[in-house]
């Protein structure tokens, strides 16, 4: 049989777009730590899945969110802007409206207008609907698929939040129509047990003095009222299951395509209640089971593309929202079980601080097709893949979107080692980055958060760390370099006026 030659020459044409377009899976733990990992330095747990990524790709052991919680991070990482920059991006309740900007270029949209599929899977937290009070049994929106993602399979808030559901574009996923949910976050609605009054209905208590006390479902006390919806309400030990199944369904489905998938897991975010398979598999309490079920599932999506053929040219990147917390509110043994492992490996604080440990997290990409395997110490940020992507499509971010991304491809795909030469770092206070020196800004309030455990960087006085030789900020250095506090107090006053 002859085929014509130009149908052949489409044929190579299409191969080499697709060659030159890889599948993009970002995958964001939920409150991991640079310490975390074995490839991080672990050694009281083993994560070899990810060790396996990382050894093919590049590891960075200076890659950051902007923010020390969740919601901020993830608008950075939708919007490219500086989360600090717009009032209300802090830790949202569980019925907030949708907080991404409608009129701005998302992340997703960059790869939407360069063709790909796009999805997101797992942990939003970035508000739905226009107000508060929204009807959760009809249609609710606008949401993910409002800015940026063509499909969307996920939970709206936090896996501690109500509404304890999965919501499927723009649809709460088996609802009953004749058990409508009500949600809400002001008091109590209904008849149905809460933590305060019925403690002995809970399979896993709350730490004193950290709420988790409202609706009880699945054993486990939540923040916020809801009642209803008892057929659409997770089982939190398949939640993660639920979501790698709905990854793997994607990536089946968009396997001819390029594709964009965003995999926002919940672990290790409290509640910590992985898969029967993982129970007390760490023998750090549910804390390190979590941990083994999420490099167990990273695990699972390599294998998958690698059934599919499309291995070699899918980039996964791998990163956490946020630094690491033990006692987040539930009485899980992740205190009482660390048994030495050290969630931020040598950096001080966590969640919540604006010491390194609150931003700098695990930060793994693995390209086969496109990067050869390194550790690289350059300075990079998840607000950077916007308009890294964008400048790989030859997009034009219009001006006025996305202010605070920067081009850093080649930081990324391991060829440049210093990334970013100045970053804005937000704990509790902002800091900010320069040439490797980090200067944190004054703050008020307590220095060690004492239910979590974190210190949180606050100081009345200034703070000046080199982070060249002392990631582990030991060594405030404000009173022996004036001009340089000075200087990056201005350049911080500058950015944040830009
Ligand atoms: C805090 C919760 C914490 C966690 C966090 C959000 C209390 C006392 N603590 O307010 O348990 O849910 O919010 O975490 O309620 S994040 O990773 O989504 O930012
Ligand atoms: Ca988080």
């Amino acid at each position: 049989m002859r085929i014509p030659l130009f149908l052949l020459l489409s044929f190579f044409c299409l191969q080499g777009i697709a060659q030159k377009k890889p599948n993009v899976i970002l995958i964001c733990a939920d409150d991991l730590g640079y310490g975390d990992l074995s490839c991080y330095g672990a050694t009281q747990i083993k994560t070899p899945n990810l060790e396996k990524l990382a050894a093919g790709g590049v590891r960075f052991t200076n890659g950051h969110s902007t923010s020390a919680t969740c919601t901020p991070s993830r608008y950075a990482l939708m919007t490219g802007e500086y989360p600090w920059r717009k009032k209300g991006t802090g830790i949202l309740p569980g019925d907030a409206a949708l907080i991404i900007p409608r009129n701005r270029k998302t992340l997703p949209q960059v790869f939407q207008d360069a063709g790909y599929q796009t999805a997101i899977v797992g942990k939003w937290h970035l508000g739905l609907g226009e107000q508060v009070e929204k009807n959760w049994n009809e249609e609710i929106k606008p949401g993910p698929n409002e800015v940026g993602f063509g499909y969307s399979f996920i939970f709206p808030a936090t896996a501690d939040r109500v509404p304890t559901v999965f919501v499927e574009d723009h649809r709460v996923l088996a609802l009953d129509k004749t058990d409508p949910i009500a949600v809400n976050y002001q008091q109590k609605i209904g008849n149905e047990p809460t933590g305060k009054e019925n403690p002995e209905l809970l399979k896993m208590k709350s730490s004193p003095q950290q709420g988790h006390d409202n609706t009880i479902v699945n054993g486990i006390g939540r923040i916020g009222f809801m009642t209803g919806g008892k057929m659409a309400r997770w089982t939190d030990e398949e939640l993660s299951l639920t979501f790698l199944a709905k990854a793997k369904e994607f990536i089946a489905a968009k396997n001819q395509d390029p594709f964009f998938l965003y995999f926002a897991l919940t672990e290790p975010h409290v509640p910590r209640m992985p898969a029967t398979m993982f129970k007390d598999k760490s023998g750090l309490g549910a804390r390190g089971d979590a941990i083994l079920q999420l490099d167990w599932t990273v695990g699972e999506i390599m294998k998958e593309l690698e059934n599919r053929g499309i291995a070699k040219n899918t980039m996964i990147i791998f990163t956490s929202d946020n630094g690491p917390v033990l006692d987040d509110g539930y009485q899980d043994e992740a205190v009482t079980r660390l048994n030495g492992h050290k969630p931020t490996g040598t950096l001080r604080g966590g969640k919540y601080s604006a010491l390194e440990g609150g931003t700098r997290v695990p930060f793994i990409i693995h390209w086969p097709a496109g990067i050869k395997p390194a550790v690289s110490g350059a300075l990079v940020s998840q607000i950077d893949f916007l308009k890294s992507f964008a400048a790989l499509f030859q997009q034009n971010i219009p001006n006025g979107m996305a202010t605070d991304s920067e081009n850093q491809w080649d930081a990324f795909i391991g060829k440049n080692r210093i990334g970013r030469s100045v970053y804005v770092e937000q704990g509790g206070a902002l800091s900010i980055i320069k040439d490797n020196w980090k200067y944190i800004t004054p703050q008020a309030g307590p220095a060690y958060a004492k239910f979590v455990g974190i210190e949180t960087g606050n100081l009345s006085s200034a703070q000046l760390y080199d982070l060249s030789k002392d990631k582990e900020e030991k060594n405030n250095l404000a009173t022996a370099h004036p001009d340089k506090v000075k200087a990056l107090a201005a350049l911080l006053e500058e950015i944040k006026n830009k």
